[in-house]
């Protein structure tokens, strides 16, 4: 029976997308009616333009299995198929993670791609949940296409759903759901083989094989345990022991599904031990972060990027001549340094993937990467959480050195970006707006001020402007540089579902290889003490000290 019904919504008018898709709690989205009028508005939207329609296309759907995929699979399929939708891929059991998803984007030539997910962000029914937008080509929703839904979101009166047979997403195959095709598909054979192409797999696989490596992989509980599983262990032959948590739970287990120091225990708990592994990683809810760990050490996301950058030629699939490197605005500079070791440009964009594409696209990049523990190339159009795994492996396996000795060598090539993130989190919206707007009504009079010792040399707005489209971007934070190169960055974060977090960014650039080695809170004591001064933090928000401090 393929029935279509027409129900009447409101508007919810809090469906803006933030820095990576529509992200609420998942009450919110629970609620009658909510990812319905969501899911219709984008719908909607992208049937305005015959180059982005869905109707009679190919979409890719999948999610992190969080708590309430699978309702919002079965409910997206039948209003996939009252749209008109040609046909739906699906990752069994309703599982892809984002970047396979982006990847398969692009391998189906399908119109997008909805991902169930709110990243590494906790899950449960008191916990988050949320759905990034793909376009084709893979990449996610550019702003101007995410404002739209939002104001069609405000204004629409009704949404289609069709009755469809319950399909099986237990097993790969087609299903037919009125005149759309529902093909369930094997979540990770497409991504693994990519990956096989663009890596030295038989030299990872010698790597693993070789009794005095020793290795750790904390999959969280996320999307990237049966990633991890097929290709860690059965294709480059990881023993079982060394991946943790590849068993997905829609709850992640309790814990926020987020590769830091923080949240990945017993992974960082081994690393920092008495007889640690030589390597550990982990990766996120939907599989798209990643953090790399070394015996007692973190590999800092900004060094990442750049050491991935410099040594490129280590990887089958990335021995062509390096185009440029992008790094989002508070990213450390390290990729800098690369980029103009290499005479390669380096692109300074907003927070969120979305704005490394269009540098994608137009072939301008080879990596890109971001200190919210995302790297990525252009084997795809978001971040990758297991990509920068292997990429680590493949060059501990080529360079036959320890995770220390790469990062120590590259800061001695360098010089080392000390590199530190304050998070004040829970501030309430009125506080955070009342700071960032003080601070920037006052970027002005800041230039030639000196404070706590060191005299500020710059301050501004950061504005973006998309060299490939011309579009300017606005409202991603603020940038004070001092006299001594060391640079500070304010913005609030896109990705919460309470209240308002403010992220302060300080790092300072060091050439004395003596000094590498001191902790970053040590080396940037006084640069964040400059911070809580400059944007009147205590006297604003009665916090003496940040949340969170990452680095
Ligand atoms: C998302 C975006 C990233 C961005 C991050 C920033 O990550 O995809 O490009 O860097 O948010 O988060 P915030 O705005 O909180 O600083 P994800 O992994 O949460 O999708």
């Amino acid at each position: 029976m393929f029935n279509i019904h027409t129900y009447p919504t409101h508007p919810f008018p809090d469906q803006r997308a933030g820095t990576s898709g529509l992200r609420k709690k998942t009450q919110v989205f629970a609620q009658p009616g909510y990812l319905e009028n969501f899911v219709q508005a984008t719908l909607d939207t992208l049937d305005e333009d015959p180059q982005r329609t869905w109707r009679n296309h190919t979409v890719i759907l999948g999610g992190d299995g969080r708590y309430h995929n699978d309702e919002a699979i079965r409910t997206i399929l039948g209003m996939a198929a009252a749209h008109g939708v040609r046909r739906v891929v699906v990752g069994r059991a309703g599982i892809l993670s984002t970047p396979a998803a982006s990847h398969l984007v692009r391998l189906r030539q399908a119109r997008g791609a909805l991902i169930l997910t709110a990243s590494h962000n906790p899950a449960g029914p008191e916990g988050d949940f949320g759905i990034k937008i793909s376009v084709s080509g893979g990449a996610p929703a550019p702003e101007s296409l995410t404002e739209a839904i939002h104001a069609r979101s405000c204004v629409l009166e009704e949404y289609s759903v069709a009755t469809i047979p319950e399909p099986d997403l237990g097993h790969p195959g087609e299903y037919r759901a009125g005149n759309m095709t529902v093909e369930v598909i094997d979540s990770v054979a497409d991504y693994a083989q990519l990956m096989e192409s663009l890596f030295d797999f038989d030299a990872i696989a010698a790597l693993i094989g070789n009794q005095s490596f020793r290795f750790l992989y904390d999959a969280m509980h996320g999307a990237t345990g049966p990633y991890a599983r097929a290709i860690l262990g059965q294709r480059l032959g990881a023993a079982s022991e060394s991946m943790i948590r590849t068993d997905m739970l829609p709850d992640f287990g309790g814990e926020a599904p987020d590769p830091s120091l923080q949240h990945a225990h017993q992974l960082v708990l081994s690393l920092y031990d008495r007889n640690p592994p030589d390597f550990g990683a982990a990766s996120d809810g939907d599989g798209d972060r990643n953090m790399i760990l070394g015996p007692g050490l973190m590999v800092p996301p900004g060094d990442s990027l750049a050491i991935i950058a410099a040594n490129a030629d280590v990887a089958p699939g990335y021995r062509q001549p390096l185009r440029g490197i992008a790094r989002s605005m508070p990213t450390s500079r390290a990729a800098d340094r690369v980029a103009a070791a290499k005479g390669v440009p380096l692109y300074e964009t907003p927070t969120g993937w979305k704005f490394f594409c269009n540098l994608l696209e137009d072939q301008r990049i080879s990596f890109c990467g971001e200190e919210s523990f995302g790297t990525s190339s252009s084997h795809a159009r978001e971040k990758d959480g297991l990509w920068a795994v292997l990429f680590w492996l493949n060059i501990i396996a080529v360079r036959r050195q320890s995770v220390s000795e790469i990062l120590a060598r590259h800061w001695q090539q360098y010089g080392r970006d000390f590199y530190l993130r304050h998070d004040y989190e829970g501030l309430d919206l009125e506080t955070a707006d009342t700071l960032i707007t003080r601070l920037r009504d006052n970027l002005g009079n800041l230039p030639g001020e000196t404070v706590a010792g060191e005299r500020i040399e710059k301050a501004d707005a950061f504005r973006y402007v998309d060299p490939v489209t011309g579009e300017t971007a606005t409202g991603h934070g603020m940038r004070v540089l001092f006299a001594d190169d060391s640079r500070l960055v304010f913005r609030l974060s896109g990705t919460g579902t309470a209240g308002a977090t403010l992220r302060i960014y300080g790092e300072k650039h060091e050439r004395d290889a003596a000094r590498h080695g001191l902790p970053p809170a040590t080396v940037l004591a006084k640069l964040m003490h400059r911070a809580r001064l400059i944007a009147a933090i205590p006297e604003l928000t009665g916090r003496e000290q940040p949340s969170v401090a990452v680095g």
